[in-house]
């Protein structure tokens, strides 16, 4: 640690290395030494106070080493770069930031650690029925592209500024019975987080199980669709971005070979997104970047060109427990860990047929995906808080393509939003309005039935009977699943 600090200062004062100052560093463990020249590219303590960027060359011995923190994800330090693959790395992140993504890493091809876990979970059947987590080819890159040397990581923060899912339930059975209505609207005050006790769980911070009598009968019964889900399909957002990347990195040489990934591909993102630097692996297994949070996509771009590699970033999650504690079907098994087949994200976005019945109650009102465990995470939190020296707060997106969708609503003349949206206009979507609303949006994945089969867990979780009639139209639907689950819904409300 001293070790560091001292290099650290050495660095930040660095004009010219000389070969004996690069022994010296290198023995220190400061500085990463790779090939015979090198350009010390050094922000450190300096880019953070808004200093240039200082540079020197050096030339050193090679070593396989590597230490130091890197800017690229928003941490300084020293890192020692060959000055053509410096000139990449900070052109490529430069172009990153120019196409509009919030975050960019470079990982080696050294996820070997997280791969094999990836494998084991796999094969103790945590990923449920998602028989495409089985794909051998996700043990290992070289399997889709063998020349690879690098895998270029981008996150895109899609935190529309409206309320979190705790907060909103909240609101809606302690502080006035109402929902906020005006979407796009500026988000309400939030529920003090001290308010969400540390200990209870999500089922009761949520308003699963508040029945209507509860809630108030003229106030609607809502459901939740999960945030990343307002607005446009994020494979399409994000593909637009991450070809544009693509051809700056083809451009760096003639032959440099790509392969870019958005969820479209064999490729555990997660694990390399961590290697990247982008952020850490929490608890809730989402990968959570210190100064962003959580509510990011990850785009990967395998190239066979070699970049210099950032550095994982530092778990962070200390001796939190919350999403644990949060998860209403307990299915963060253990820190680090989440058992998908009993997450909610599972149930109602992948799982095809019936939903296990002993957690259908736990799923309250989500509807399409779940980010309880991400609500409560104090990485995420809505207000300024002072962590150490630095205020942090996550990081909101204003993009239009991440706000919730507005739709007219068949049933009055008035449009909803996917924020908090009132249970009852979603019911009364047909199948046909159900395919050309969501055509650009990632609710289509679960297809019309499984959208059926998520309203009716829904109602039956909402104690309000003005559903009775519809559930009971349901029950004659074509499909078997929708069929039982109507019936579920319809032995809930009038038990
Ligand atoms: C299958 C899948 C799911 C499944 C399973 C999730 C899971 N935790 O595994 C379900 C349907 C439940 C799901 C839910 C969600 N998902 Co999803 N999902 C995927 C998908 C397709 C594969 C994930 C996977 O391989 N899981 C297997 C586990 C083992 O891998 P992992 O969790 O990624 O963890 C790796 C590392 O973190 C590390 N690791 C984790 N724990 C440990 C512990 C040890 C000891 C070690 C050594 C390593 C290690 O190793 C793992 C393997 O390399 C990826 C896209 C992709 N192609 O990678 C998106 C992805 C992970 N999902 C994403 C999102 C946004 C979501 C949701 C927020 C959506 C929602 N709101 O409903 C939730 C979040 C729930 C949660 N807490 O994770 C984002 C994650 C963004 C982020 N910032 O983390 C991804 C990357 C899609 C994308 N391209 O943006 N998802
Ligand atoms: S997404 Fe919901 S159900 Fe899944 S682990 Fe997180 S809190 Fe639990
Ligand atoms: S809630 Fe706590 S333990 Fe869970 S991911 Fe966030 S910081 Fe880590």
């Amino acid at each position: 640690m001293e070790h560091r600090r001292l290099g650290l200062s050495v660095l930040r004062r660095t004009v010219v290395l000389s070969g004996w100052m690069a022994q010296k560093l290198k023995r220190m463990g400061a500085v990463n030494l790779v090939e015979n020249q090198y350009v010390a590219f050094v922000r450190g303590l300096a880019s953070r106070r808004g200093a240039e960027v200082e540079t020197a060359r050096c030339a050193v011995p090679k070593t396989e080493s590597f230490h130091g923190n890197v800017p690229a994800a928003g941490r300084g330090g020293p890192v020692v770069y060959h000055k053509s693959r410096m000139t990449r790395a900070t052109v490529l992140k430069q172009r990153a930031s120019e196409a509009g993504f919030d975050l960019v890493g470079i990982a080696p091809l050294s996820a070997w650690e997280d791969l094999g876990f990836s494998r084991r979970w796999v094969e103790q059947g945590y990923g449920g029925e998602m028989r495409y987590l089985d794909n051998p080819k996700r043990d290992d890159p070289r399997h889709i592209l063998p020349s690879v040397k690098s895998v270029v990581c981008v996150g895109l923060v899609y935190n529309a500024p409206l309320p979190y899912s705790t907060e909103v339930s909240r609101q809606w059975s302690v502080v006035s019975g109402q929902l906020p209505q005006t979407v796009g609207a500026k988000a309400r005050t939030p529920a003090p987080e001290s308010k969400i006790s540390a200990g209870s769980t999500a089922h009761q911070a949520t308003d699963n199980g508040l029945r209507a009598k509860d809630r108030g009968h003229d106030s609607p019964a809502r459901a939740w669709i999960s945030r990343y889900a307002w607005g446009r399909d994020y494979h399409e957002v994000m593909r637009a971005k991450l070809e544009s990347l693509r051809s700056v990195i083809e451009a760096f040489e003639p032959g440099v070979e790509t392969r870019a990934y958005v969820d479209t591909g064999p490729v555990v993102e997660r694990a390399f997104a961590r290697y990247s630097g982008i952020g850490w692996t929490g608890k809730n297994t989402c990968l959570i970047n210190e100064a962003k949070g959580s509510w990011f996509f990850i785009g990967v771009i395998l190239t066979s060109l070699e970049l210099e590699p950032d550095l994982p970033a530092p778990d962070r999650c200390g001796s939190c427990t919350r999403c644990i504690e949060a998860c209403p079907t307990g299915a963060l098994v253990e820190p680090y860990v989440m058992d998908a087949s009993r997450c909610i994200a599972y149930f109602t976005i992948e799982l095809k047929g019936p939903i296990p019945v002993e957690f259908r109650s736990a799923i309250g009102s989500n509807l399409f995906g779940c980010d309880i465990c991400q609500d409560v995470c104090p990485w995420n939190r809505r207000e300024p808080s002072v962590l150490g020296r630095q205020s942090r707060q996550a990081t909101t997106s204003d993009a239009a393509e991440f706000q919730p969708l507005e739709v007219s609503s068949p049933i009055r003349e008035s449009s909803f939003s996917l924020f908090s949206p009132p249970i009852e206009d979603l019911a009364s979507l047909t199948e046909d309005d159900f395919r050309r609303i969501f055509s650009h949006s990632p609710i289509k994945r679960a297809k019309f039935r499984g959208w059926l089969r998520n309203l009716c867990v829904a109602m039956g979780n909402s104690g309000d009977p003005r559903f009775v009639t519809w559930l009971e139209r349901a029950r004659e639907h074509p499909d078997a699943v929708v069929r039982e689950h109507a019936e579920w819904a319809l032995e809930k409300l009038i038990r």
